[in-house]
């Protein structure tokens, strides 16, 4: 049986992050994907490419939950860009209601390209309502740097110390992504099991063209647990996944360069005339 992912994200409209990214990951890794939207989020070229995040209405996203959870089992699950406290509540209601395992929790705070941070009460309903429930939390530097209350995160060091304390908030695993805000000539991610560090690197590529790589990640962690694989193998799997996508970006439109999803799987040569 094919296995069954879903993710609880907003929409991206520019088609890179977001739901877009979690649901083109979910299919590259041959698993079929479900959709549960909580916000909406639009860029104005007439604005500087201004980001507005339009929430949906919480009863709007238990209508979509009661759907998708009224089939069988789902073997996965990922949240994204949280609309609502309300939405919070709902998606944890789900998640105990049918005893929900394989749940990665991305702890979305801000798109990149806007420096507004999603309310602190919402990230306080996340922290509270959903780490506790997460197989993995999969925070950015910034991120972390909230979420352990440390601030900014210079080093490798700084990152063991943000990890023990985002663990102590009740995710089993954690990875921190380094990425480009670590400076270090790698993009070095670090994966806590609440044991053992563990360090994956991949070559840190010179592009702007990235949009989406933090919800591909995430997303990519979720479908390797949906299909069975260890908590570090979906790790390693998705930091692969992830760098083939960078390494591959496209220019999408004239403000953005997008992570194209499909690289890994060469995706761009499927379904060609022969
Ligand atoms: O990359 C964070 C992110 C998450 N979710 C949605 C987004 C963005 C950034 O643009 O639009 C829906």
């Amino acid at each position: 049986m094919i296995k069954k992912v879903l993710t609880v994200a907003g929409s991206d409209s520019s088609g890179g992050a977001g739901i877009q990214a979690d649901l083109k990951t979910f299919e590259e890794y041959g698993t079929f994907g479900f959709s549960a939207l909580t916000s909406i989020v639009t860029m104005d070229p007439d604005e500087g490419w201004s980001h507005l995040v339009t929430p949906i209405e919480p009863d709007l996203v238990e209508k979509q939950l009661k759907t998708i959870f009224a089939g069988a089992p789902l073997d996965a699950m990922k949240t994204g860009m949280l609309g609502t406290i309300e939405a919070i509540e709902i998606t944890r209601s789900y998640i105990d209601k049918f005893s929900m395992e394989n749940i990665v929790i991305d702890p979305v705070m801000a798109c990149k390209g806007t420096s507004e941070l999603l309310q602190p009460e919402n990230v306080a309903a996340m922290t509270r309502l959903l780490l506790p429930k997460a197989t993995i939390t999969t925070p950015n530097l910034v991120e972390a740097g909230i979420l352990s209350e440390m601030g900014d995160l210079t080093s490798v060091e700084q990152m063991k110390e943000a990890a023990k304390k985002i663990l102590n908030l009740g995710p089993k695993n954690v990875v921190i992504k380094g990425g480009h805000r670590l400076n270090t000539d790698k993009a070095i991610d670090l994966f806590y099991d609440g044991s053992e560090f563990t360090i994956f690197e991949e070559e840190l590529f010179a592009t702007d063209f990235n949009h989406g790589a933090g919800c591909t990640f995430a997303a990519a962690v979720t479908a390797g647990l949906a299909k069975g694989y260890s908590v570090e193998k979906s790790v390693a799997l998705a930091k692969k996944f992830v760098a083939a996508a960078i390494k591959n970006g496209q220019k999408i439109n004239p403000f953005l360069g997008h992570v194209w999803h499909g690289a890994y799987n060469h995706a761009e040569d499927r379904m060609n005339e022969k």
